[in-house]
């Protein structure tokens, strides 16, 4: 008889847990306070116990920034914005509506968008111009999900007019409660494609919260139409304050979650798939559960303006310029 002890080792759990060490490693060389920021900002506590300090150390220099504000309200493209509403809705709901871009925005970050290099998953050596996609996809060997442009934000008038805009500043500063920090703006291509499962993981097409810092939040704008079909995003309203209790861990853990775990948690009413047409905004606490949807009709671009109380440099859109290619 073979007496020998036979010990299992669970393999593929060992390798998964191996795979975040390895990654939280790799966070604290390159990105040292991103990356303890994400461990400590998950606690309620410490987010708010972290803003209040920020609020109060900076008390003089936002009522300065209020004022600087109010001064330049002129200059707004938002002259009928109720702004006010729009941070209580973000405090309450955790996202709120009511932005709409003029017309010649749109046309402006469109015709940027048209013309400049954006690159395929987020990746500065894969670059293309829209007309040449296929040829894009067939050298990548798949579809391409997302495709993100690089320096818009230095390269895109509208777009550095939209940063620096009076009314957007001011619910910046109004919700942080502090003088906020603009830390990056981001504009990207989701393409109706039979995207990888991994693709969808990797570019937020799977529900999930965002512990971007201690306090933060972003606006969105849809520079195409988006109906039913057209990728829209989807946010669960209040969730920023109700994060879901599948495990005990989901008090600190960030995850991704099963369509069904959200839609069993969480009032139909309150899971709302925002749609609108180009030029539509809306300013979201991404600590809300969220995702966006992989489009079956048509292609969605869509421009993200964040603002926080601190800047890793996790979050904005500058490459240099030799770090940038077209797909070889
Ligand atoms: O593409 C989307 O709508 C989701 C994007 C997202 O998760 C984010 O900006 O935090
Ligand atoms: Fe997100």
């Amino acid at each position: 008889m073979n007496d020998a002890k036979f010990f299992w080792v669970p393999w593929p759990t060992v390798r998964v847990k191996l795979n975040r060490v390895r990654r939280i490693f790799r966070g604290l060389h390159l990105q040292p306070g991103y990356t303890l920021m994400r461990w400590v900002a998950r606690f309620e506590l410490v987010r708010n116990v972290v803003s209040w300090a920020h609020g109060l150390v900076n008390a003089r220099k936002r009522s300065e920034y209020r004022q600087d504000c109010k001064l330049r309200f002129e200059s707004t493209v938002f002259k009928d914005l109720d702004s006010e509403r729009m941070v209580r809705d973000l405090n309450q709901a955790g996202v709120a509506f009511g932005l709409k871009l003029p017309s010649d925005v749109v046309d402006g970050i469109r015709s940027y968008a048209t013309n400049a290099v954006c690159y395929a998953d987020r990746n500065p050596a894969c670059g293309f111009t829209l007309d040449t996609r296929s040829d894009a996809e067939s050298k990548l060997e798949k579809p391409i999900l997302v495709a993100q442009y690089f320096n818009a934000a230095r390269d895109c008038p509208e777009i550095q007019q939209l940063i620096n805009d009076p009314v957007i500043r001011g619910v910046a500063s109004d919700y942080l409660g502090s003088v906020p920090t603009f830390v990056g703006a981001n504009l990207w291509w989701t393409f109706p494609v039979d995207a990888l499962d991994s693709d969808k993981d990797r570019h937020a097409h799977l529900y999930h919260r965002d512990v971007d810092d201690f306090r933060f939040f972003k606006f969105f704008f849809y520079l195409t139409d988006v109906e039913p079909g057209d990728g829209a995003h989807m946010c669960v309203k209040g969730s920023h304050t109700r994060p879901p209790k599948s495990r005990f861990s989901d008090k600190w853990s960030i995850r991704r979650y099963t369509d069904r775990e959200v839609e069993e948690q969480y009032a139909g009413g309150d899971i709302q798939e925002i749609c609108g047409s180009a030029g539509v905004g809306f300013a979201e606490n991404t600590l809300c559960i969220h995702k966006g949807l992989t489009p079956t009709r048509q292609a969605r671009l869509i421009l993200q303006l964040q603002f926080a109380l601190f800047d890793y440099g996790a979050m904005h859109d500058r490459r240099p310029e030799e770090s940038l290619r077209l797909i070889k």
